[in-house]
């Protein structure tokens, strides 16, 4: 059985999208972040950054959002979320999983941080507005990041332009990155996930 351990309002509404997306029957467990659920010895050896979201599939622990979209696309491959290993586009869809994490996240710091974008060329995001203008170059395209096709990719890039950006205001937001989150909103299992995320949500959220 595969196992959620998430919180609302945070990064873990990525993994849970993706399994409305998969439609395969997993369970949520939910770990309350202001009570320290996520620092318990248990929750610590699935996952040892004490964080949300992870995964478990019997011996399986998969932790970090990107690991764990990648994971379960892998597994069930035809919910047809992953390119196949010898799809030319798989090359362009491990970028975009391993772009949020090492782009966005940072991009995110740096517009947040108040220190300024620092030196462009050893940061390894480049600068925000380089990170914000690749997406706005590859939506542009669409309707999704390759093409026709809706990936796990869609997922996290997904909720992070819609998380970060929309609702955090961390991100700026251009008309294609705008009509990319509102096309995300209107599939079903969004939807179905936005539903779970804030029934449980306390206001104002936990991180
Ligand atoms: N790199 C991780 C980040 C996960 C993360 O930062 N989760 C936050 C919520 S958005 C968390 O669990 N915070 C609780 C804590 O640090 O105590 C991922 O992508 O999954």
């Amino acid at each position: 059985m595969l196992t959620l351990y998430w919180a609302p309002s945070t990064r873990a509404l990525r993994a849970l999208w993706m399994l409305e997306e998969l439609g395969q029957p997993y369970e949520r467990v939910l770990v309350d972040l202001r009570q320290g659920g996520q620092k318990t010895p248990g929750y610590h050896r699935i996952n040892p950054m004490e964080k949300v979201p992870a995964l478990t599939d019997g011996p399986v622990a998969v932790a970090e959002s990107g690991a764990i979209l990648t994971y379960l696309a892998d597994r069930y491959p035809r919910a047809g979320l992953a390119p196949a290993i010898d799809d030319p586009r798989r090359g362009r869809y491990l970028q975009w999983l391993f772009f949020s994490g090492n782009c966005i996240e940072p991009a995110v710091g740096e517009l947040t941080g108040g220190q300024g974008g620092g030196n462009t060329v050893q940061n390894g995001w480049g600068s925000a507005d380089r990170v914000m203008s690749v997406l706005d170059e590859a939506l542009r395209g669409g309707p999704w990041l390759l093409g026709d096709s809706f990936t796990a990719a869609d997922v996290l890039i997904g909720i992070d332009l819609n998380f970060l950006g929309r609702m955090m205001k961390l991100l700026p937001e251009t008309p294609a990155i705008a009509a990319y989150i509102d096309r995300c909103a209107t599939r079903p299992a969004f939807q179905r996930a936005a539903a779970i995320d804030q029934a449980a949500a306390p206001s104002g959220g936990q991180a």
